[in-house]
């Protein structure tokens, strides 16, 4: 990491370096040198991610075109070249770096400290999303080839079933006889993905609230950050992904499961939020937010089981069962979401007709 630092063209001489503990994917760092300046250094995990270059392309070419349009510095972070002009460097041992300058004044939050930070991350969303509406996004190269295909998703776990690598099986029965029985409604908004009647957009993918920066004094957003899965797919993820992190009553991997339930106030000002900064979104779009929000939380279930089968080899974990115990918490969320539905059904209507 050290050796990393000096491929880019830092102010001063590197003093400190802090993990920042966030993100199941990638490692994060903060770097701060003897000037004060400070940086944000990551090391791209390469069996996630095998095409850095791909990653890279598609933020060069997004961040140029954002650039030209008015506030577009401001709704993604951009990244900084290496001093021979590399948009990241290969240390040769299988590790990829990059850097970006940690954003003044600018807080990063796990959860919503109260509705108007949910409600700031919509902002930030929706803005993203809609100053890229015209961006061509066949442009973009997948970087994660059937990210949020459920229906591939469903293969997978079917293969992970298959193989029983760690012998877990018998142990989530229940939870495997839940996804079966939601197959059908789960893989609903790919076939309208491929049928069309939803528009293919670019899409961030991973739009938890702590992939958002705001202002630490007004609380205002700033920018999304966290952009490897910038790829073509539906506003509906975005929203969803959202959603199905921010707007639960816990935390993703709480083991306490009467403490997780949709929180439909935090619902209603994420939806509010993103359709206010998303004028672009059509009515097809706006009918199928609810569903989004549904089949993102049981397909993020479905992958942490899956990893939980084949033995916790994508997802970082801290402890044992971790990835089931985020499996358990997004299920009991559908179960909640599938509660709640009709309510959820008024308060998108009631969000988005203003
Ligand atoms: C991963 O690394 P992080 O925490 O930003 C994952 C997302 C999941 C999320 C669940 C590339 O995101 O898709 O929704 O964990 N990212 C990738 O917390 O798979
Ligand atoms: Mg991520």
């Amino acid at each position: 990491m050290k050796e990393a630092i000096y491929h880019f063209p830092v102010e001063g001489s590197p003093l400190s370096c802090e993990q920042i503990k966030s993100g199941h994917i990638n490692e994060t760092y903060l770097i701060t040198t003897d000037t004060g300046a400070r940086y944000i250094l990551q090391w791209i995990n390469r069996y996630v991610f095998p095409n850095v270059e791909a990653i890279m392309n598609n933020m060069s070419a997004i961040s140029q075109f954002l650039r030209k349009k008015e506030h577009g510095r401001m709704c993604m972070i951009s990244y900084i070249d290496t001093l021979d002009g590399h948009s990241y460097y290969d240390d040769g041992k299988g590790g990829c770096w990059r850097i970006y300058r940690f954003v003044d004044n600018s807080i990063c939050l796990q959860r919503a400290e109260r509705p108007e930070d949910f409600y700031e991350s919509a902002v930030a969303f929706g803005r993203f999303q809609n100053a890229l509406n015209d961006f061509p996004a066949e442009k973009l190269e997948e970087t994660i080839a059937h990210f949020h295909d459920t229906v591939d998703r469903y293969r997978q776990l079917r293969e992970a079933i298959a193989a029983d690598a760690c012998g877990r099986l018998s142990e989530v029965q229940p939870e495997v006889d839940f996804l079966m029985e939601r197959e059908e409604k789960g893989c609903r908004l790919h076939h309208m993905r491929e049928s069309g009647q939803l528009p293919t957009r670019v899409t961030h993918n991973d739009t938890k609230i702590n992939n958002v920066l705001l202002d630490a004094d007004s609380r205002k957003a700033l920018c999304v950050i966290d952009l490897d899965t910038v790829m073509p797919g539906l506003s509906v993820f975005d929203f969803g992904d959202a959603i199905r992190f921010g707007a639960s009553t816990a935390a993703e991997d709480e083991p306490d499961l009467r403490k997780v339930s949709l929180d439909l106030e935090l619902f209603r000002v994420f939806t509010r939020g993103f359709a206010e900064a998303c004028p672009a979104l059509t009515a097809e779009e706006i009918n199928a937010l609810q569903l989004g929000a549904y089949t993102m939380t049981l397909e993020c279930g479905l992958r942490f089981l899956t990893d939980y089968l084949n033995g916790d080899k994508y997802f970082s974990i801290d402890r044992e069962k971790h990835n089931l115990d985020r499996a358990r918490t997004q299920f009991k969320l559908v179960q909640d979401m599938e509660q709640k539905w009709d309510e959820m059904a008024r308060i998108v209507e009631e969000e988005t007709k203003k």
